[in-house]
């Protein structure tokens, strides 16, 4: 038995997903195919558009999925989010010409040019907006300069499509990264393989929110360094060749590192050390 997992074929997916899979020791052959198997994993990987992955989750023709949470929203099929993976990231925006003064309420009775009908439909029904929309499936970026529509609604990451196009960027609708989705029928040895995928999973999104720190400190000063720094359970302290001071190691959250970082160094630390964790099992 295996457990089937649908990924992009080719695009901005891509790449991340074949990745994840190989740091939780998935390996996958030349992903050109339409499908492989990996050799030390029970998981058949299927590549396709990421459009159709929600479809294909729910129909049972693919177990699990990884597909933008824009994608999810937009095609809005029984399927159940289970994991957030931290690439991907995008966000799902309102744009207008640069120039132009944007309000929500200066939205009513525009044309609004989009290939994300149902997410901003939503939207414009939360805040009793109608304007129209213009469903269009690529570059969404040249419809008002075409005269097609005075207001967009696409995806953003770095904002130099929308610079280069004359445009602003208004009000963000979503926020969006890829995410690991299943369908609701699993079997029980389906179900066993997906919890090992998940634990793997899981201590690899750890490790990376994560950093391992090695300092040195003062005896006098280990209760104030101590309490900056929570670690797993608490932090290991080993004494130092020199008399008087120790070796601290400890686990830090990627988040907290810079002001972390620098209260340590207030409290007297030194010879600081911060290295990259590779897999982290709570
Ligand atoms: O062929 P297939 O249908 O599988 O691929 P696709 O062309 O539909 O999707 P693809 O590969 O472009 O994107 C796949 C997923 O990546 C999306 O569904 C999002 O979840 C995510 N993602 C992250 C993005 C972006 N960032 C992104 N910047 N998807 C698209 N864009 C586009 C955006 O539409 C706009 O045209 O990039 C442009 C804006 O980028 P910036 O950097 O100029 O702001
Ligand atoms: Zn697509």
């Amino acid at each position: 038995m295996k457990l089937k997992i649908a990924i992009q074929k080719s695009g901005r997916l891509s790449e991340d997903s074949l990745r994840l899979l190989k740091e939780c020791g998935i390996e996958i052959s030349n992903g050109s195919k339409l499908k492989s198997t990996s050799p030390n994993f029970p998981l058949e990987v299927f590549f396709l558009r990421d459009d159709d992955i929600p479809q294909y989750v729910e129909d049972s023709v693919a177990d699990i999925g990884i597909v933008g949470e824009n994608v999810v929203f937009e095609k809005n099929k029984d399927v159940q989010v289970l994991e957030q993976l931290g690439f991907g990231k995008c966000r799902l925006c309102l744009a207008v010409g640069r120039n132009e003064e944007y309000s929500r309420a200066a939205l009513q009775g525009k044309r609004i040019a989009t290939s994300y009908p149902v997410i901003l439909q939503g939207f414009l029904d939360r805040e009793n907006i109608t304007a129209e929309i213009h469903e269009i499936s690529g570059s969404v970026e040249i419809a008002p300069g075409i005269g097609l529509a005075e207001a967009i609604c696409d995806l953003v990451s770095t904002g130099s499509t929308l610079l280069s196009n004359g445009l602003k960027e208004a009000e963000t609708i979503l926020h969006s990264q890829a995410v690991l989705i299943r369908g609701k029928q699993l079997n029980t040895e389906k179900n066993a393989i997906l919890e090992q995928l998940l634990f793997r999973l899981r201590a690899v999104r750890q490790a990376k929110n994560n950093k391992y720190i090695l300092l040195n400190a003062p005896n006098h000063k280990l209760d104030q360094i101590i309490s900056l720094l929570p670690g797993m359970k608490s932090p290991t302290v080993l004494a130092l060749a020199t008399s008087g001071w120790s070796s601290v190691h400890s686990v830090i959250d990627e988040n907290d590192f810079w002001n972390i970082i620098q209260q340590l160094k207030e409290a007297g630390a030194q010879g600081i050390l911060v290295v990259p964790i590779e897999k982290m099992i709570l």
